[in-house]
């Protein structure tokens, strides 16, 4: 049996969230090798990157996702007794359920919604000073979403929504009161979405057929129980957060556009282009580092013995920057993706495998319809000028934005 090489520092957890989105390259490259060992929150775990090792995490029969995820992402980011930590038929069923949700029409609804929002807003943005991109999209997609899912949601409430729905996403990987606001934030807004749920079922609300709201109060598992009350909360907010979220990735498309200036022409009307750019834009920034997994059976891989328990982390965004899958992996060049199949294992940056078998992302086709759309509204609906301020990423911070977000001034309608 191989040695698999492991870090000697008794603790590896506050480097982990210090090196940020490279901490697993990093050590890959040290080591010369994309399997290592270290200590996470004090016990063992399995680091993992490239596309064999992403075809070995999403094998159902050797990982479980039970009791794989850290206390303190379940307290911010995906709550408890979600989709995310479910294994086998109990997975299978509450994951059909979020794919019932995704049909082409309702994908279509979400992103017409999307646009009419965004072309509504445009006017006030002409009037207004400096806009900050991130901010605003986030109340853009929080109005959006609700609207879509079936969740009402006063304007005197958009706001508040839309910082909590942050500051979910902020928290994971924080310490201090950045992540305690994450804590409060979950709190508050399954507290919310409970109640909601709880009015619908009982006829108080009517829920619009087929919204997100409808089909997880009505959902029943496949002994014939509607989902406990709190359980149907944290999946109404695995719809709400995530689809929020996108505005992180329209705002790095955004600075794509600014930093490669010769795309805004190319993508113009060329949906074959905007695909090929959305989906480079997906790979080369940083935004879910990794994801998690628990060994179920002990076996061997590659001559690396895999003890049962063990913790097993895939670098998502290590496998996007793989040196063998990519060429230059630092390079932005969305003409990568003109000739090439897109592999379920190689571009991973929402999981890979199969959406339904698997833990692979729900969201992912209206992630990349938002996202097109967005990239749209940037080169064809609007102009804009970007005045200087601090762009840089910051790739020891995750999730990973400019300081200020990204700020738009002079904008003008087109079209
Ligand atoms: C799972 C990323 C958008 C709903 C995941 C996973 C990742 C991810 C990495 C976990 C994969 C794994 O555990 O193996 C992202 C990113 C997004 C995004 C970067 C961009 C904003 C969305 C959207 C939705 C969504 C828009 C819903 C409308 C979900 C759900 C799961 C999930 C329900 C759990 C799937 C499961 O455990 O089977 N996402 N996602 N996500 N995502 Fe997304
Ligand atoms: C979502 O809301 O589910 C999609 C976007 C979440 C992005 C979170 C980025 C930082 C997370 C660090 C967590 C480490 C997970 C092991």
């Amino acid at each position: 049996m191989a040695t698999m090489p492991a870090d000697r520092s008794p603790d590896s957890t506050l480097a982990l969230l210090r090196a940020g989105y490279r901490f697993i390259s990093e050590r890959c490259e040290r080591y010369g090798s994309d399997v290592f060992q270290t200590r996470i929150l004090l016990a063992p775990t399995i680091c993992l990157r490239g596309r064999p090792a992403a075809v070995l995490f999403y094998d159902n029969d050797r990982f479980q996702r039970a009791t794989a995820m850290p206390l303190r992402v379940q307290r911010t980011l995906t709550g408890r007794r979600g989709v995310q930590g479910l294994d086998g038929p109990e997975h299978a069923d509450r994951k059909a359920m979020f794919m019932s949700i995704m049909t082409p029409t309702a994908i279509r609804q979400l992103g017409q919604l999307f646009d009419d929002e965004w072309q509504a807003r445009i006017p006030a943005w002409e009037a207004a000073g400096p806009l900050p991109l991130y901010d605003e999209l986030g109340r853009l997609l929080t109005r959006v979403v609700c609207a879509w899912a079936g969740v009402p949601l006063p304007t005197s409430q958009v706001e508040r929504r839309a910082v909590e729905l942050h500051s979910m996403i902020e928290a994971p990987a924080a310490v201090g009161p950045r992540h305690w606001r994450g804590q409060l934030a979950r709190r508050r807004t399954e507290r919310w979405l409970g109640d909601l749920i709880e009015r619908t079922r009982v006829g108080l609300f009517p829920a619009p057929p087929g919204s997100a709201l409808a089909v997880i109060a009505e959902h029943r598992d496949r002994q014939g129980r509607l989902l406990p009350r709190r359980v149907a909360a944290v999946e109404l907010l695995n719809v709400l957060r995530p689809v929020v979220a996108v505005d992180q990735y329209i705002a790095f498309a955004a600075l794509a556009l600014h930093d490669h200036p010769g795309w805004r022409e190319r993508v113009r009307g060329d949906g074959e282009a905007t695909e090929n750019f959305v989906q480079e834009v997906r790979r080369y920034y940083p935004f879910f580092p990794m994801a998690a997994a628990r060994v179920r059976h002990s076996f061997d891989w590659q001559g690396h013995h895999f003890p049962r328990g063990r913790r097993v982390l895939l670098d998502l965004y290590g496998t996007n920057h793989h040196p063998t899958l990519w060429p230059e992996p630092e390079l932005f060049r969305p003409e990568r993706f003109a000739d090439r199949r897109v592999d379920p294992f190689e571009l991973i940056p929402q999981g890979g495998g199969d959406h339904w078998a698997g833990h692979r992302c729900a969201g992912e086709w209206i992630t990349i319809d938002l996202m097109k759309r967005g990239v749209t509204n940037l080169t064809s609906t609007m102009r804009y000028d970007v005045p200087v301020q601090n762009l840089a990423l910051d790739l020891h911070r995750m999730p990973a934005l400019p300081p200020l977000g990204l700020t738009l001034t002079n904008i003008r309608r087109t079209a």
